[in-house]
């Protein structure tokens, strides 16, 4: 969404920069009566956006080549690949091994060992839920991922 400037008149162009560090991705939308009646302009961005962080702002040009101040910055980043596959379908594998025979109380006294196999797509950052269940209440942990060497 973009707001109008009070000079804005009706066939300026917005021109909406978004760029990911490297390279601009490009919109313009040409403003109509309605969009100057309305005050804004709703407009969807050109492009195909990979995951990442972007950095936008819009300016607002006529044909004569006078052009508004850009807009505030606005930052967005994008993350279009989920832990469960391009389906969703994908899961962790989980893995107790004290749990084989039962935990006894020297495996208990440190706490229970859970290793979690990840998916394909799971990323830096993603969180790991693990809910044990002793038929009435849940048990949620949701370790701090760090990195196996
Ligand atoms: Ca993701
Ligand atoms: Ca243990």
């Amino acid at each position: 969404m973009v707001g109008l400037t009070a000079d804005t008149q009706e066939g300026d162009v917005i021109t909406i920069t978004a760029n990911d560090g490297t390279n601009d991705f490009v919109t313009t939308h040409t403003v109509t009566l309605a969009e100057l009646t309305a005050g804004s302009a709703a407009v969807t961005l050109a492009g195909t956006y990979a995951d990442g962080d972007y950095t936008t702002s819009a300016v607002i040009s006529d044909a004569a080549g006078n052009s508004s101040a850009p807009s505030n910055p606005l930052l967005f980043s994008v993350d279009a690949t989920s832990p469960g596959g391009v389906t969703g379908t994908d899961a962790p594998t989980l893995a107790i091994a004290e749990a084989a025979g039962g935990i006894n109380a020297g495996e208990l006294a440190d706490g229970i060992q859970a290793v979690v196999g990840l998916t394909a797509d799971t990323q830096e950052g993603d969180v790991i839920t693990i809910t044990a269940n002793d038929g009435t209440n849940d048990f949620v942990t949701t370790p701090t991922p760090r990195k196996v060497t």
